[in-house]
């Protein structure tokens, strides 16, 4: 079976985009979309640009996107045309992660979800296979911060297949592994032995797995599921070759990046957008041409392990 039943209580919030709502009827393979990397990850216009461009890359795969997103209290699972725009040109959209999800429902903002948040509204609405570009971890210095993404909890958690293009090499990102171990989630490097760190194909870290085709990961996938309650898989693609910044270069952006964060006190949930901003600044906009080439490029494997599992 593609898909998981929606649990009773949760049945009524879930809106359904027309496109998603029909791909669930024929047994169509389904890939779920974050709306944070709107919101807050791109600058405008650029980030709706991308969302339909990736929504088509998907589609071009014989699959069918699932942009996810809360609106007037319900969570959106698949956005139609025109709240797509809505959401990219709405005033103080909530960043909105495991913690922030109910608070936006309950009083109707709009919210973009996080990697976490998508997972959790993905699993609810019966969607198995997530796209992103990075997932959140432990930052650098989290010892002191105690700063350590939700994301990797929901991990830990959630049976979510999440493909993106590693761990931003701005967190720590041997100790991103190190939790994504103990919380048990298989990390799967794609047609790599190094894990990737989102701009750089490159992190000078071995992968724990390497998995070479959408075949196999689907057949991870299918494994995983005949065990109850286990939680979800981070695949780790690299971006293509041509539109990577290699790792000896993103350092010294990196370092400054957060360099002014710390400057500026940056706290909490604010912290990811600000660093991601100041890199598209001191690369004069060449980390948002990487980062919508690996959006692009997760999508497409995507929707290529979904169709494993219909
Ligand atoms: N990576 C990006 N752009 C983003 C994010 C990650 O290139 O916008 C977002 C994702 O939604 C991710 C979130 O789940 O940042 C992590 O934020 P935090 O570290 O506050 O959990
Ligand atoms: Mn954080």
């Amino acid at each position: 079976m593609t898909h998981t039943a929606t649990p009773a209580p949760l049945k009524d919030l879930i809106v359904y985009s027309s496109e998603v709502k029909a791909a669930l009827a024929e047994n169509l393979p389904l890939v779920a979309l974050e709306s944070t990397i709107i919101t807050h990850g791109m600058p405008f216009p650029r980030n709706v640009e991308t969302a339909r461009q990736v929504e088509a890359d998907i589609r071009s795969e014989g699959a069918v996107p699932a942009t996810i997103a809360l609106m007037d209290g319900k969570i959106m699972v698949g956005l139609e045309d025109h709240d797509l725009d809505r959401l990219a040109q709405a005033e103080d959209v909530m960043k909105c992660s495991r913690a922030d999800l109910t608070f936006a429902l309950s009083t109707g903002r709009f919210g973009a979800t996080t990697v976490a948040a998508t997972m959790m509204a993905a699993h609810a609405a019966g969607l198995k296979v997530f796209a992103t570009g990075g997932i959140g971890g432990v930052h650098k210095g989290a010892e002191e911060s105690f700063d350590i993404s939700a994301d990797l909890d929901e991990l830990g958690r959630t049976p979510v297949c999440v493909v993106s293009a590693g761990a931003k090499a701005l967190l720590d990102i041997p100790k991103t592994l190190e939790v994504l171990e103990t919380k048990g989630v298989p990390v799967i490097a794609y047609g790599t032995e190094e894990l990737p760190a989102f701009w750089s194909r490159e992190s000078g870290l071995a992968a724990p797995y390497t998995l070479n085709s959408a075949k196999e990961i689907g057949a991870l996938l299918k494994m995983r599921e005949r065990f109850s309650d286990h939680g979800g898989v981070l695949i780790a693609n690299p971006v293509p070759e041509p539109s990577q910044i290699p790792r000896n270069e993103m350092t010294g952006y990196i370092d400054a990046a957060i360099h002014k964060a710390e400057l500026e006190n940056v706290r909490g949930k604010d912290v990811t957008p600000f660093v991601l901003g100041a890199i598209l600044e001191l690369t004069r906009g060449r980390s948002l041409e990487t980062n919508i080439a690996l959006v692009r490029n997760n999508a497409r494997l995507a929707a290529r392990i979904a169709a494993e599992l219909v």
